[in-house]
Order: C-alpha cells, then structure tokens, then sequence
C-alpha cells in the first residue's frame, strides 16, 4: 500500500527518503501544480545524512490531482493541518488510516473531528531534520517517535513493520495523549523562555526560578486536564532537555529570528485556552503568552 506524504518540509522528507530507500512504495503531496513543477524541476527530493547526500525521485502529485488515497502521513505544520486534511477529505478512501505528524495540541483534534470515518493517529517525535534548500533535508538528529490512537488505547496496525523495516526507530503508545501533553509541556517552558531571552537552550540554566515557577502552572493545567503522569517529574525533564540540548537553538527561537510564523498557538496557546477552560486562573502563563506575542509581533513588524 502506498504511503501518502503531504508536505515536502523537513519531517515529511526525512520519512518519505527512508520509507522509498527500504523498497516501500511512496507518493508525494504537494502544494499545487506550482509546487509540483518545482519539485520535477528540482528532480527529486534529496536526503542528507551523516554528510553524506542521496537522491530521491519519488513520484509527486498535487493536492488537487491526488490519486485516492488509504494511507496519509500528515507532514505539515500545525496551524496548516486542518485546512490540508479539509483539501483532501474527497480523496480519503473508506477506512483509511492518517498519521498526524505536528507539534502541539489542537490541530489533531481538528483534524479527527472533521474526519470522523477516518482512523486517526497522532505521532510524537523527537526526531530532527531541517530543510537546506527547497526539496533538500538534512536529518539533523536520531530520535524516536510515538505513535498512538486519537481516540484512545487500540491495537497497533500492522504496518508498524514497515517503519521498522524503513530503520524508522517508533514504538506504539497506549496513551499518545498523554505524551504530547508532555513534549506541550516541555516545549512550553523551554521554547518562549528562549525566545524572551534570545537565548540558546542551555542558557535557560541561569534562569531556574522563572523554569520551575512556569513548571508548577503547567503541572496544575496537567493534572486539571486529567494528565497527572505527565505532569510527574516535569521539572527535571525540562533541565535534562535543557542540558541535552543546550548547544541549540529551540525549534520557536528559529522560526521567529528567521521570520517564519511560529505553533505558539498548539503549544502555550493551546495550554492557556485549555486552562481557562478547566476554570484555572494561571498568570504565568497568561503573561509568558502575552510577552511571547508581543515579541513575535515585534519581530514581524
Ligand atoms: P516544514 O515547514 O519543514 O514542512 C511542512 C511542509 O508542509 C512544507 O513544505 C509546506 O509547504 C507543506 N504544506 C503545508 N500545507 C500544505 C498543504 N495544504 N498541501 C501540501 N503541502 C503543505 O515543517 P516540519 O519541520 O517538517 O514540521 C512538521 C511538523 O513536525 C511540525 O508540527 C513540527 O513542529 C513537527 N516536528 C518537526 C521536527 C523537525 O525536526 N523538523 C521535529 C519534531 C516535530
Ligand atoms: O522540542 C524542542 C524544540 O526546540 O522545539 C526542544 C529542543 C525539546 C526544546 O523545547
């Protein structure tokens, strides 16, 4: 069965290489017929890993001209999710089965509530990848990605064998939730902190009273949300992230000194509205939100 990628960026091509390179077959989504011209002229999509760059000539299709589609790996970013999963409804063959791929929470919901014949996986991922150039990626960092049911615990498909064949390094969750609840909550008092203080990851050290008071509100919105094993030892994931990524920049700190538009609205965005739906009154998250805004607005302007 073919694997659907939509979006040619930094994660979609990573799986999209490894998953063509074992002998799998894989079909790319993209954009428009512009996009997809500039992907033919491009050639190929190509994959660079430990230095060394590979040339891939995986067969291409617009949004609008996909072919039908039972698999589809939802490879683009959060706040584009919805809008691309609406796009492709029509396409969606009965029982077909979506990975959605993005950071945050909110979007997948979205997606699961507009597709509700669709079965819908979330995936959390610690991977690393970053686009070099249009249609080149570089697989920056090893890691693992969790795959689990939206809707709650259910048997592991059986083509879980094709992303251990593909060297794609996963395990199944139970619970998926309750682990993108847990990278929100890393990411929420990692990401915004680096970006106030234009700060790489390992700087944050100097700032270990704002971390755990910003840690304490987000363990209150995990157990109000029913996450309480999220919300166990969060603190001292966030100083072990912190530390073990201290020579980077967070994936926030990028995206705004480059310019490009940010997820705050899945991750500090998604933890406010959330504690203000449970009745929690948390400041500091209000005003980390607020301060990140104005920084962001300040940047675009
Ligand atoms: P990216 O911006 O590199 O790629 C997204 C791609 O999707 C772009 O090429 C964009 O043009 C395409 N796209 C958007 N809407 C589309 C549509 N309607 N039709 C076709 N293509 C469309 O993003 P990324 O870095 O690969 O991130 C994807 C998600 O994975 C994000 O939520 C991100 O937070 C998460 N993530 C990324 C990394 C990483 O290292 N890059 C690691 C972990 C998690
Ligand atoms: O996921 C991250 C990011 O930069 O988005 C880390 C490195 C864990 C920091 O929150």
């Amino acid at each position: 069965m073919t694997w659907y990628i939509l979006g040619a960026g930094s994660l979609g091509s990573l799986w999209a290489c490894r998953l063509a390179r074992s002998g799998l077959p894989v079909g790319l989504l993209l954009r428009d017929r512009q996009r997809l011209a500039d992907y033919q002229r491009a050639g190929g999509l190509t994959l660079v890993e430990h230095g060394q760059a590979q040339h891939y000539r995986l067969p291409a299709h617009s949004v609008t001209d996909s072919p039908p589609i039972q698999r589809l790996l939802l490879a683009c970013k959060a706040y584009d999710a919805p809008a691309a999963a609406r796009q492709l409804a029509p396409r969606l063959q009965p029982g077909a089965e979506l990975i959605l791929l993005q950071n945050g929470l909110g979007s997948q919901q979205a997606v699961a509530d507009s597709l509700p014949g669709v079965r819908c996986l979330a995936a959390s991922s610690t991977e690393g990848a970053f686009r070099q150039a249009d249609f080149q990626v570089v697989f920056a960092g090893q890691g693992h990605t969790w795959l689990g049911d939206l809707r709650g615990a259910s048997a592991a498909p059986s083509w879980l064998a094709e992303l251990q064949q593909a060297g794609i390094a996963h395990s199944w969750s139970d619970d998926i939730l309750s682990r993108l609840w847990r990278k929100l909550a890393i990411n929420c008092a990692i990401n915004p902190l680096s970006v106030l203080h234009d700060c790489r990851n390992g700087q944050l050290r100097d700032h270990q009273e704002a971390l755990q008071t910003l840690c304490q509100a987000l363990q209150q919105l995990l157990q109000a949300c029913g996450q309480s094993s999220a919300a166990q030892g969060l603190l001292a994931e966030v100083m072990q992230v912190i530390a073990a990524t201290a020579a980077n920049f967070s994936s926030m700190h990028q995206d705004v000194s480059q310019g490009r538009r940010t997820e705050t609205d899945y991750l500090l965005g998604y933890a406010c509205q959330q504690a203000r739906l449970h009745g929690l009154h948390l400041a500091v998250l209000e005003d980390l939100l607020q301060r990140l805004q104005e920084r962001q607005a300040a940047a675009r302007a």
